[in-house]
């Protein structure tokens, strides 16, 4: 049954990334803007993040996230009023998570290519960014806005 749950998250975020494909992966326009759902699948890769949908309601979010990349990814919820994309890094090319007006509520520890793993959050409304913070990753575009209402 397990497996078979696996197999179906795996279905849908394939799918969402052909209906993806051929866009230029940082334009997020072609996404429905507006799709609201706390229960969110994804991947993550070489170089972004994948999703859904870019909001939910407050209160319990299920992320579900693939790792199509060719090599180990992270899933970092962070909540930030910093633009997207724009969290300042130091020098090791990475951001602070506990750094100021940068709050890291949760992640799925760097996973494995060809891997999916299940995060549950409780979100309070506000803006959020969904990303990779291994070194240069955030800069090279793994990111996504996301907005809790
Ligand atoms: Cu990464």
């Amino acid at each position: 049954m397990k497996n078979f749950r696996l197999i179906g998250v795996l279905l849908l975020t394939a799918s969402f990334a052909l209906v993806s494909c051929g866009a230029d992966p940082t334009n997020f326009g072609t996404l429905p803007a507006d799709t609201v759902s706390n229960k969110i699948t994804g991947n993550v890769h070489e170089w972004g993040i994948d999703l859904s949908a870019q909001k939910a309601t407050e209160g319990e979010v299920i992320f579900a996230i693939a790792n199509f990349g060719t090599i180990a990814h992270e899933f970092i919820v962070v909540k930030t009023d910093y633009e997207v994309g724009q969290i300042p890094l130091g020098e090791n090319n990475r951001f602070d998570e506990e750094g100021e007006g940068v709050e890291a509520i949760n992640e799925i520890k760097e996973f494995p290519i060809n891997t999916s793993e299940v995060l549950t959050v409780n979100l309070e409304a506000g803006n959020y960014q969904l990303l990779c913070n291994i070194a240069g990753h955030y800069k090279n575009g793994m990111y996504a806005a996301f907005t809790v209402e």
